[in-house]
């Protein structure tokens, strides 16, 4: 492959080259892996600069029907607007986020919205870290919005918060008691809460909903990267695309005043450290599993734990000491 060809595809904004650069980040090919690398090299050069928008939700909320609305009001004020995905169910059901295509029809006929799903693998660290050079990639093409989804599962949440600007969560009109059930590590995360649906029969509910989650967000320690109204809990209606512009006042305005005093680039430097240490957990961690020799000590050392000939720190310290020792 012409990687040099390849970026200046990308940086000439052509929507192939953007689709092959993410298939290769995706591909887990040793020499892809390279060329991967030599691509983002390249690009690091011309940085983009994008809005990242993490945007999470249990499923069935309006995750897709949300993107819908607010990616085609975003390109309709002249943004690009690029989505991907995190989904650790992906594996299962294929990529979920292009599954409901026709919930994102219209945006995904759009010129200026690029749509990409999660790629099908089964460890979502291994998800999350590709699409966090998608994103790399997105921006280079020269989208200014990039949200990113992903289901509200288990770890998902965190590795989305950890690559984007604004975490944004999307909750459903709910019963007080509801409220109770959603985990305190996710409402901590997020800096936007949108109770969708808040039209027809359900918006007295989402109403009720929006006040609860207003009076828990200010229960929360506040956060040194927060001005004063936010984390915000807001109503929104996706289907009748009723809200999305005070919606977006809201990010602009939050993602403006961290600029303003600091916190944007403090962000983002904290989070290429947090990738950077665990790129290495994993490279570690691959090599354990890929390298022969390295299994093969692994599986004498734990014969001989089993047999009880060697205790579990001894076993430990020798095998770590080889890693320490080796190139
Ligand atoms: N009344 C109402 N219904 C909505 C709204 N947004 C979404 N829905 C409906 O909720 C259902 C689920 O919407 P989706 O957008 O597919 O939800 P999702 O979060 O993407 O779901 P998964 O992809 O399964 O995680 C659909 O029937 C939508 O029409 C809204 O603002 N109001
Ligand atoms: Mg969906």
């Amino acid at each position: 492959m012409d990687i040099p060809q390849l970026a200046q595809g990308i940086r000439a904004g052509e929507r192939r080259a953007l689709a092959r650069a993410i298939t290769l980040v995706e591909s887990g090919r040793r020499d892809h892996r390279a060329q991967a690398q030599a691509l983002l090299d390249d690009l690091a050069a011309t940085p983009g600069n994008a809005l990242r928008v993490g945007l999470s939700g249990t499923p069935g909320v309006g995750k897709s029907t949300f993107i819908e609305s607010f990616g085609r009001m975003l390109t309709g004020q002249g943004h690009k607007v690029a989505v991907l995905a995190v989904d650790p169910s992906s594996a299962r059901s294929g990529g979920s986020i292009l599954g409901d295509k026709t919930r994102m029809e219209r945006l995904a006929r759009d010129p200026n919205a690029f749509i990409r799903p999660s790629p099908s693998q089964s460890a979502l660290g291994g998800v999350a870290r590709r699409t966090r050079e998608a994103v790399t990639l997105c921006e280079a093409a020269g989208f200014d919005i990039v949200l990113i989804e992903t289901v509200g599962v288990g770890q998902s949440e965190t590795m989305v918060a950890e690559m984007t600007d604004l975490f944004v969560l999307l909750m459903a009109p709910a019963g007080g008691d509801e409220l109770q059930g959603v985990k305190r590590g996710i409402m901590e995360m997020a800096d936007l809460i949108l109770v969708n649906k808040a039209d027809g029969d359900l918006k007295p509910a989402a109403q009720r909903t929006r006040a609860d989650y207003a009076g828990a967000l200010r229960l929360l320690r506040r956060r040194p990267q927060d001005p004063e109204g936010f984390p915000k809990a807001v109503c929104v209606s996706a289907l009748q695309e009723d809200g999305l512009a005070d919606a977006w006042a809201d990010m602009r305005a939050l993602a403006r005043w961290r600029r303003e005093n600091g916190h944007f680039d403090a962000r983002r430097a904290e989070q290429a450290r947090y990738w950077f240490g665990e790129e290495v957990r994993r490279g570690l961690l691959a090599r354990l599993e890929e390298d022969p020799r390295m299994r093969a000590r692994m599986d004498a050392l734990g014969a001989r734990v089993a047999a009880g000939e060697i205790t579990v720190a001894r076993a430990t310290a020798d095998m770590l000491a080889v890693l320490g020792a080796a190139p």
